[in-house]
């Protein structure tokens, strides 16, 4: 029975971690407008740690950090550049010194996504990118 119990809840924490979840675009900076770097789309990509645009699915470079640093905006996250395209996490998202707090209003917009390495058609972008869909 209680074994049962523990797989219900790593189940239900699983399914909680592979959507794009509000409350986990309030924990980092800008995270509800998220620009979405595939062509010709103006539309924020809500699930900043997924590979896909809406969330769910397997974690993305960013997501897969994001989950290291315990789903919190840490001096170590911003400062990383998980998509490794020469810009940290924090200047892609607006918070380029890293003074981003929960609620805060970050310094500036966010210029790209952290998560995905641009510019997209780079060699290394493309090996970086190769499980982003872009749909
Ligand atoms: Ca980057």
């Amino acid at each position: 029975m209680i074994y049962q119990s523990i797989y219900v809840l790593v189940i239900c924490s699983i399914g909680s971690l592979v959507n794009a979840h509000p409350g986990f675009m309030d924990l980092i900076p800008n995270g509800h407008i998220v620009p979405n770097p595939c062509a010709n789309s103006s539309i924020p990509w809500v699930g900043v740690g997924h590979n896909n645009r809406t969330g769910g699915g397997i974690a993305n470079v960013f997501g897969a950090a994001f989950l290291t640093a315990k789903m919190t905006w840490t001096r170590d996250l911003c400062m990383a550049d998980s998509d490794i395209d020469g810009k940290t996490n924090g200047f892609e998202l607006g918070d380029p010194d890293c003074k981003w707090v929960q609620g805060g209003t970050p310094a500036n917009k966010p210029v790209s996504h952290p998560g995905v390495c641009e510019p997209m058609t780079t060699k290394t972008c493309m090996a970086v990118n190769l499980n982003i869909q872009c749909i």
